[in-house]
């Protein structure tokens, strides 16, 4: 069977990883000691027994709990060194990573700190991986719109080093309308936008993420086939969502890979893109999302995997130059 070495050779993007994702525990532990930073695990062992997500505030707990022992330009390097050696192994030809200043900042942690660590990887990356790759700001959307709005100002001396925004952490209470001054702002800018939507919060949220925030791209989008509607809007708009299967399944999404509606999703013509979401935290990178859907969803063959790598090059904010040396 071809099936398995074609997933993992196919040339594809990345376009939905948190970096503070990436941070595995053993990198966790040698930081923390690095940095003189207590964890509230003993062990390596001790800290993955606790990776049981019942729901997506059970994950960002833990996930918060682990960034705190970044605290240097150096630490966020290493971090991004790490990730962008596992995506080179998958094959991914270029990223799109998300970041959390605030999680940073509201620690002390100066947000040039952080966006020279992950510049200056990205660059490393370029160069020894020939690997591309981008950032983009998220803003936590349980803080406020004011703490967005400072986050955007501290950022704006380094404009050049990101090329968009997004919104992620905890989504439900929390809908995009409340972030929709920040996000004028940055289409102002002329930032890219995105907004984790529809992941567990409802259809409704994709909605007013394109309607009221005008965003490019949809970060999950799995709850839209609650709107059989929208699923016709998605697909006649063609807007990218950024699925991650393994993601869904470790927060309870969905019960299990053959539940997931991600082949329905492509069947019915939207612009499906798998990611890895956290991948330290979910399971897995690129290639074990790849593995994960194409075992679980048996259905899938060949085809639709050229069109999920197909779509995640045209859904990249990379140049149109760039993306015909990929297809
Ligand atoms: C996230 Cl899976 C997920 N959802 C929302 N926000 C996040 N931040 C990091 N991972
Ligand atoms: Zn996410």
């Amino acid at each position: 069977d071809e099936l398995p070495r074609l997933l993992r050779d196919m040339p594809k993007c990345e376009l939905h990883i948190h970096i503070e994702g990436s941070l595995e525990p053993e990198l966790i532990f040698a930081l923390a000691q690095r940095n003189g930073v207590a964890l509230a695990y003993p062990s390596v062992e001790a800290l993955r027994d606790a990776y049981a997500f019942t729901d997506l505030q059970s994950f960002l707990d833990i996930y918060y709990a682990g960034a705190s022992v970044l605290l240097k330009e150096e630490d966020f390097f290493d971090m991004a060194m790490a990730y962008f050696r596992k995506a080179a192994a998958d094959n991914v030809v270029h990223a799109e990573l998300f970041f959390d200043p605030q999680t940073h900042t509201d620690r002390g942690v100066p947000f040039k700190t952080v966006i020279d660590g992950l510049t200056r990887a990205s660059e490393t990356a370029q160069r020894e991986l020939g690997l591309s790759s981008a950032l983009i700001l998220c803003f936590l959307r349980h803080l406020s719109e004011e703490a967005a709005l400072a986050t955007l100002e501290e950022a704006l001396p380094y404009r050049d080093q990101f090329i968009g925004v997004g919104l992620d952490s905890s989504e439900r209470g929390h809908p995009p309308e409340k972030f929709a001054r920040v996000f004028a702002r940055c289409r102002e800018l002329g930032l890219h936008l995105v907004a984790h939507a529809g992941e567990e919060g409802p259809a409704e949220y994709i909605e007013t993420a394109l309607d009221l925030l005008k965003v490019e791209r949809i970060d999950h989008g799995v709850r839209c086939v609650e709107k059989p509607a929208l699923v016709e809007r998605l697909a006649a708009e063609q807007v990218p969502l950024t699925v991650c299967p393994l993601s869904n399944i470790k927060l309870c999404v969905f019960s299990s890979m053959d539940q997931h509606n991600i082949g329905a999703l492509l069947e019915a013509g939207l612009k499906v893109t798998v990611n890895s979401d956290d991948p330290a935290y979910f399971g897995g990178y690129m290639n074990e999302n790849f593995d994960a859907v194409f075992n679980g969803l048996p259905q899938l063959g060949p085809r639709h995997a050229y069109q999920l790598a197909l779509n995640s090059i045209e859904a990249s904010f990379a140049s149109d130059e760039a993306k015909s040396a990929w297809v």
